[in-house]
């Protein structure tokens, strides 16, 4: 079911994957796989009914179901993906027939009789299938309790420990200015959360270098690490939207592997590859070459990373969108071309090149919330990264521009939190916020969608005083 749910998601036209997420958010993966799952049950209910004249028909359904599923699951994952669907689908059959068998035998053709035994039969068939399913659990927690094992290795200490934040980067009522991990917003085309053993796993680093490498994980660990409080954004972050966060990497220093690795002149592209289903990301050579805190990062806020993001290792490239520079599941860095590698969302029409665009962010007060009439007090972040944000400006009712009251920078690679004190009548009221960048660039006010480059316009708010 994963397996077609995932070829849909492959074969689904950008538009449609781009209102997924847009509208869905995280919980456009539920929703898939529930979808996917309600149109087997409909199939299989139909087959069901049909079963009961005519078994060969229905059987054969089942088989074309099943083999279906194997395809899905061999286009994604290669043919050892295959028996899950295969057997799903020789159960499935087996368990109809020998129903159909059972209510059918009997010395009495009463429907009664037959309709008793049809039940016994399908008692016996759920039954089984639940031993199947609790056999299941079984071994996923045996595997987790594997991976918890692994994680034990711990962190290694950094030989450039994060540049200290000043007091007060974080504004009162503001989002929170390192975003802890289990609320770190997620995107990625994956449909399960990758597991992988780091034991077996090796980092392949090759392409135009005079050193191809493969590091363990240990390896990895064992390299100078790098410690810097980033802010991550995604290109499907709509304005106002909450896909974008902070949080203190750990890792491997682009720097570092490009001289061991020796890059050849000639190289404009990083051509990354995941684990995730066929995942391959582009990255622009310069920005992982021009001095910026680029990394391939194994730590995540104190903690390896978690799965969902990306365990044992991703990339982190500041300024760039997710999609162009932070792949998970990390499995080899390639470097080439452009001319060379197109990768899955280019493929797909979304750009090149895509740096993060300048944004600011309302997050007191909610929209339509109150504002207290005693201290009314508006508050938000706003981020440019690797250019640092300069200005934040808010407007009332739609009147003129005022400045709101930057908190301290921690770092042109991190997000900045402002207020502003309203001040003015009680009542309803809307606010506009706008940010400048350090190069003097303020955002513009044209809304433009997220695709294929990334959403603009100011975020707007409707909120009531007293
Ligand atoms: N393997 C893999 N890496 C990926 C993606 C993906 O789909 N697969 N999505 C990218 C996108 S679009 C973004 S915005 C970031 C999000 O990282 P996060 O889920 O840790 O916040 O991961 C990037 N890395
Ligand atoms: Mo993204």
């Amino acid at each position: 079911m994963i397996a077609v749910g995932s070829v849909l998601v492959d074969a689904a036209p950008t538009p449609a994957k781009e209102f997924a997420v847009r509208t869905l958010g995280t919980a456009d993966k539920p929703v898939l796989l529930a979808s996917v799952a309600a149109v087997l049950l409909a199939v299989s209910a139909v087959l069901g009914l049909i079963a009961w004249g005519h078994r060969v028909v229905s059987v054969t359904g089942i088989a074309v179901l099943g083999l279906a599923g194997a395809g899905a699951a061999v286009w994604r994952g290669g043919i050892a993906a295959a028996p899950p669907s295969m057997a799903a689908a020789a159960a499935g059959a087996t368990a109809l027939w020998i129903c159909v068998a059972v209510s059918r035998s009997g010395p009495d053709r009463d429907p009664a009789g037959s309709r008793r035994r049809l039940l016994v039969a399908l008692a016996a068939t759920g039954a089984l299938a639940a031993i199947a399913g609790g056999v299941g659990v079984i071994l996923e927690r045996g595997r987790q309790a594997g991976a918890a094992a692994r994680r034990a290795l711990g962190l290694p200490d950094p030989a450039s420990p994060a540049p200290p934040l000043p007091d007060g980067v974080q504004a009162p009522g503001a989002s929170p200015f390192i975003t802890p991990n289990d609320v770190f917003y997620r995107v990625d085309i994956s449909l399960v959360t990758p597991r992988i053993d780091a034991e077996n796993w090796t980092l392949t680093v090759d392409g135009a270098v005079e050193r191809p490498l493969e590091l363990s994980y240990r390896e990895l660990l064992a390299m100078p690490m790098i410690e810097r409080d980033i802010t991550l954004t995604c290109v499907s972050n709509e304005v106002g939207g909450r896909y974008v966060g902070t949080a203190r990497w750990l890792g491997v220093s682009f720097a570092d592997l490009i001289q061991r690795a020796g890059v050849r002149p000639g190289v404009d592209q990083v051509f990354s590859y995941s684990l995730d289903s066929g995942y391959t990301c582009s990255t622009p050579y310069q920005a992982v070459s021009d001095g910026r805190d680029a990394m391939i990062a194994i730590g995540m806020n104190g903690e390896p990373l978690p799965d969902a993001h990306g365990f044992p290792a991703r990339m982190l490239v500041p300024g760039l969108f997710g999609f162009v520079s932070a792949t998970k599941w990390l499995s080899r860095l390639e470097f080439t071309s452009y001319a060379r590698r197109e990768a899955y969302w280019t493929r797909r029409g979304w750009a090149t090149d895509a740096p993060i665009l300048t944004q600011a962010r309302i997050d007191v007060p909610k929209s339509l919330g109150v504002l207290p009439k005693e201290k009314p007090v508006l508050a938000g972040v706003a981020w440019a990264q690797h250019r640092g944000i300069a200005r934040v400006e808010i407007r009332i009712d739609g009147g003129a521009w005022q400045q709101a009251k930057l908190a301290p920078s921690g770092g042109v690679d991190l997000w900045r939190q402002w207020s502003f004190v309203y001040d003015g009548p009680a009542g309803r009221h809307s606010a506009e916020v706008r940010a400048t960048d350090l190069t003097g660039q303020t955002q513009p006010e044209r809304r433009r969608r997220v695709f294929p480059a990334g959403a603009t316009g100011w975020h707007q708010i409707q909120f009531q005083v007293g």
